[in-house]
């Protein structure tokens, strides 16, 4: 054993961490490929001058080399064998004058997009990268590497890619003390206390990671705002992280506290209205346009959850929204509102978003977007679409999803989000008289100059493999590469995903993608199957608290959610209900109005049905439920047997951690069923049918778990 310890140390062989995340490069294991690609590929001829270049070279000159396992260098001149990179202009006379016959296939429609072609050229011929912008040579880069990862063989390497949406973006939660909120995966990345001197190389390798995807902007800091990140020691400290973004195509946005001007400057008022306070925001602006040239704008969550906002003052979202917008309109800035309000006077948490914005639908400045979570109470396994989607017309609306899983077994549960976000970005917002989905709601220009975008709320931290969970990283990847591509299935993008982190063998992508595409479903029916919903412990969020009924707020309680009685279970959201429905298009709200019809996947959404209903199988609700229960834990086991097969074909490492994980996994999707159930069953009435392993805890025990410590909160 130490002699072997030793020999592995000898070689120098580094352990899988995880930290490379799918920028792994490693040899490809393909003899007869590998000698194509060395064959083909000879060194990189770079054409221009510009920071995001440099990255592309660095890059490629990584890529390349460990993935031909040989040092590919750049060229001092085109020749036979060479990636050639360069913005369209600057490259089309190199080209020319080395096949001046050359026809340069025309290049796609945006800015960000990027071309690759290979031309014949002598013997081993040329592989170009070419964009309008140099961010788009970046990201044609990163591709082409990806193609390499995945072992595309040398005539398949072509691409003309745009990107679907304007903004695609990250939301950090992370306060300036490095605690993140809602964060499972360490602290945060940011060092406040050593910024702006010391330069984390792993920021660089953030901005890596994220232009490997197409994600252009970020927030560093937490949509509950600290005022102290416009002050100028810490605009000092994101100048440098700006700075380092920069060349990676990223735009630094900064989350904004609408009461900044009475915290920071002794303000008696942050009334957006008031002038002085304009002027204040103007001046502010002015001054982080000194620090940050390409400064994106504000994003602002305003009244809500105890956040200061323009209500404060008898004002509406868009009076707060605008003031913003004109401080950073000169500038060629935005504000992203947030549309996540509720407060306890509704008879609905459903639909205060709704009521709240759709009617300053057209109030807003142009350079305003709105930001909408995708369902309409707040990240749950499962959710409908946010009603706002399409009930907009006249303001761009974008998307928010959440990629750290508060609500999906945070970082010690295997969930892969792809499938969820197909499901939401795939829903059709209306269906007469022309079919519309939430995707194209959100990708409509509802102005030539207007914006369009999409973020994902973080699950990065510093934890040495970014995301806690190994497979988180495969939700920040399928993020990015969605927000780039909304076409590619979840599948496609597992597959990628697995093909770069893993390897490309079929007995290791096969069973990876399976156990992939079952977690969100299999988690959806462990925690909260049928269109339940909010049935988490308080504040934390972690684990069952169905029986929750102690906060002082009635819509921040579990059993305000289920609503389960002696009659039956769920919210009563049709017209004999609070009539949230009305909230949906016509066409959308008939699919869904009647219970005896309603999609089961939201059926206690939107109904409260008895115990004894008739499902679609025949069953009752009782044992409908029961039965997906237990199927949840169930699939959640066959994930568990399928990632124990694959001991022979994964690093130590990662097996082991992976594993451990779907161990806890396991045991929590247990208690979810058994705590659930057993609760329900005080209102059912109706046994857990015998052939089932029944629960080996009473309720009383569940009852008594207490969690102070759980991360996140
Ligand atoms: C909820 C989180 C809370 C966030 C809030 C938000 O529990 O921590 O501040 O969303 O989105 O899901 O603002």
């Amino acid at each position: 054993m130490a002699t072997l310890l030793f020999a592995s140390f000898a070689g120098g062989s580094k352990a899988e961490d995880g930290y490379d995340l799918w920028l792994r490069y490693k040899k490809c294991d393909q003899p007869e490929l590998l000698t194509s690609y060395r064959n083909y590929f000879t060194g990189i001829y770079r054409v221009g001058n510009h920071a995001s270049l440099d990255a592309a070279v660095s890059e490629m000159t990584r890529g390349f080399s460990g993935i031909l396992d040989k040092n590919i260098t750049q060229l001092k001149s085109p020749q036979e064998g060479a990636v050639i990179i360069g913005t369209a202009t600057e490259l089309s006379p190199v080209l020319r004058n080395l096949i001046p016959a050359l026809n340069i296939p025309a290049l796609p429609e945006k800015k960000e997009g990027f071309l690759i072609f290979r031309l014949s050229y002598r013997q081993r011929g040329i592989t170009i990268i070419t964009a309008e912008s140099p961010v788009g040579v970046l990201y044609g880069s990163f591709h082409l590497l990806r193609l390499l990862q995945s072992q595309t063989p040398v005539v398949k390497l072509a691409a003309n890619e745009s990107p679907a949406l304007d903004l695609r973006m990250l939301n950090h939660w992370d306060n300036l003390t490095r605690h993140v909120e809602r964060g499972y995966a360490g602290i945060a990345l940011w060092n406040w206390h050593t910024l702006p001197d010391y330069k984390d190389p792993r920021y660089t390798d953030y901005a890596r990671a994220n232009a490997s995807l197409g994600i252009n902007a970020v927030t560093v800091t937490n949509v509950n705002a600290n005022a102290l990140v416009l002050t100028k020691p810490y605009l000092e400290k994101l100048r440098a992280l700006a700075d380092i973004f920069r060349p990676y195509g990223i735009r630094l946005f900064l989350t904004a506290r609408f009461s900044a001007p009475i915290e920071l400057d002794k303000f008696k008022t942050a009334d957006p209205l008031n002038e002085t306070v304009k002027d204040w925001w103007k001046k502010k602006t002015d001054e982080i346009y000194q620090y940050i040239p390409d400064f994106g704008g504000f994003l602002v969550k305003a009244n809500s959850e105890g956040q200061p906002g323009p209500q404060n003052y008898k004002r509406t979202h868009a009076d707060g929204a605008n003031m913003l917008a004109d401080a950073v309109a000169s500038h060629g800035g935005h504000v992203i509102w947030r549309a996540f309000v509720y407060n306890p006077e509704s008879d609905d948490r459903f639909k205060q978003a709704y009521e709240e914005f759709k009617p300053l639908d057209g109030q807003f400045r142009n350079n305003v977007l709105v930001q909408v979570k995708n369902g309409p109470i707040d990240f749950q396994p499962r959710e409908p679409f946010s009603p706002l989607f399409g009930a907009m017309p006249k303001t761009p609306l974008m998307m928010e999803f959440q990629i750290t899983q508060e609500y999906l077994g945070q970082a010690t549960h295997l969930v892969y989000q792809g499938p969820m976000f197909k499901e939401v970005m795939n829903a059709q917002t209306q269906i007469a008289p022309k079919p519309e989905t939430v995707q194209q709601v959100i990708e409509k220009k509802i102005r030539p100059d207007a914006v369009t975008g999409i973020a994902g709320v973080a699950n990065i931290g510093n934890d040495r493999n970014w995301t806690g969970h190994l497979f988180g990283q495969a939700n920040w990847y399928a993020f990015g590469r969605m927000a780039w591509n909304p076409k590619l299935s979840s599948e496609a993008v597992a597959e990628e995903w697995i093909r770069q982190t893993f390897n490309n063998t079929p007995s290791v992508i096969q069973p990876i993608k399976k156990i992939m595409l079952a977690s969100h479903e299999a988690l959806v029916k462990y925690m909260t199957p049928l269109g339940l919903a909010h049935i988490m412990g308080n504040g934390h969020h972690y684990g069952p608290l169905p029986w929750g009924n102690t906060l002082g707020r009635p819509d921040w309680n579990p059993v305000y959610y289920h609503r389960a009685d002696s009659f039956g279970i769920g919210f009563n959201r049709s017209a004999t209900g609070t009539n949230a429905l009305a909230q949906f298009d016509m066409s959308i709200r008939k699919q869904w109005e009647d219970s005896n019809t309603c999609d089961e996947k939201y059926l206690l959404w939107f109904h409260h049905v008895s115990w004894q209903h008739k499902m679609k199988s025949g069953k009752t609700l009782w044992q409908e439920l029961t039965d997906h229960y237990y199927q949840g834990v169930k699939e959640m086991r066959i994930m568990k047997s399928e990632w124990a097969g694959l001991q022979k074909n994964i690093d130590p490492e990662r097996f082991n951690h992976v594993s451990m994980l779907l161990g806890i996994q396991e045991k929590d999707a247990v208690w979810w069923r058994n705590a659930c159930l057993l609760y329900f069953q005080t209102f059912s009435k109706m046994p857990i049918p015998a052939q089932y392993e029944q629960p080996d805890q009473t309720l009383e025990y569940y009852k008594s778990l207490r969690f102070p410590y759980a991360p996140g909160n």
